[in-house]
């Protein structure tokens, strides 16, 4: 096997050594640190359908999601140098979170990354974030965008409630407010009046510079 299936086969099993080890091996054989992330992203996504199909259970799945955060920590300075130089004039502020009741966090982990890579700064609020504190901690951040990940149909009403939120309070128009996650889809976003919606990271660093005129 290469090393990238040997990767993807370290995050479905829940191995975080063989994903580091194999991590590594990416890089070592030249692999684009994307392309592994990528890979890892698969798995999780191939062990959800499994979940779903209650072939694998809970452990399993949180296993994997560690397994994931320890192959993505060793492919992070990759990432970096892949798009070194690409740095906006402007240093663009976002806060990014997962929304309240879901604690979904590896996407919007990716999104973070991916987001400091291309040289913004960027405060991570977590999971299960609870919407006026989203929208407190961007005031206190000097935030320009608000990121919000939901990967649950129970969940993705909080996105509208942040928007909601801005909006009731006079301060909308302050932010570009970007969606995505799982359950969100682009016509949800456009339904909700968010600023865009990406179906992945490396999108979402292009769709926060589109938004941000940069
Ligand atoms: C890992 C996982 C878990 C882990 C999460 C661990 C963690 N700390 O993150 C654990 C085991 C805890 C878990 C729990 C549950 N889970 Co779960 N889980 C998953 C799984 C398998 C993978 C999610 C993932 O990490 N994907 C990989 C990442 C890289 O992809 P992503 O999140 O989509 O993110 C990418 C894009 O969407 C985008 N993006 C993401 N966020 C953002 C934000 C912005 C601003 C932008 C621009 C882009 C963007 O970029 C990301 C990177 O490319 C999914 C299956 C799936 N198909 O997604 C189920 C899934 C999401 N879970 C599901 C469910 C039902 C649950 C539970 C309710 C299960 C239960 N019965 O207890 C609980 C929920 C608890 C809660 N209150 O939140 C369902 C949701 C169904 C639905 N549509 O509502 C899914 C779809 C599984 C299924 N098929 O049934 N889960």
């Amino acid at each position: 096997m290469s090393a990238i299936d040997d990767l993807k086969k370290a995050v479905i099993d829940g191995d975080d050594d063989g994903a580091r080890e194999y991590a590594a091996a990416c890089i070592a054989a030249g692999v684009p640190a994307m392309d592994a992330v990528n890979v890892m992203g698969d798995a999780l996504r191939e062990l959800g359908v499994q979940f779903q199909n209650m072939e694998v259970f809970l452990p399993e799945v949180l296993l994997a999601t560690d397994a994931f955060k320890a192959g993505l920590a060793v492919l992070e300075p990759e990432l970096m140098k892949a798009v070194d130089g690409a740095a906006p004039a402007k240093k663009i502020k976002a806060v990014i979170a997962t929304v309240k009741g879901d604690v979904h966090a590896v996407g919007k982990d990716m999104v973070a990354t991916m987001w400091t890579v291309a040289g913004f700064d960027v405060k991570n609020l977590g999971a299960d974030v609870d919407s006026e504190y989203i929208v407190k901690a961007a005031e206190e951040f000097g935030a320009d965008i608000i990121g919000l990940s939901a990967l649950m149909s129970t969940t993705i009403p909080h996105q509208k409630e942040v928007i909601d939120f801005l909006e009731a309070k006079g301060l909308r128009s302050k932010y570009k407010v970007l969606v995505g996650g799982g359950s969100t889809t682009p016509q949800w976003a456009e339904q909700i009046g968010s600023d865009g919606f990406s179906k992945d990271a490396v999108e979402a660093v292009e769709l926060a510079k589109k938004v941000m005129g940069v």
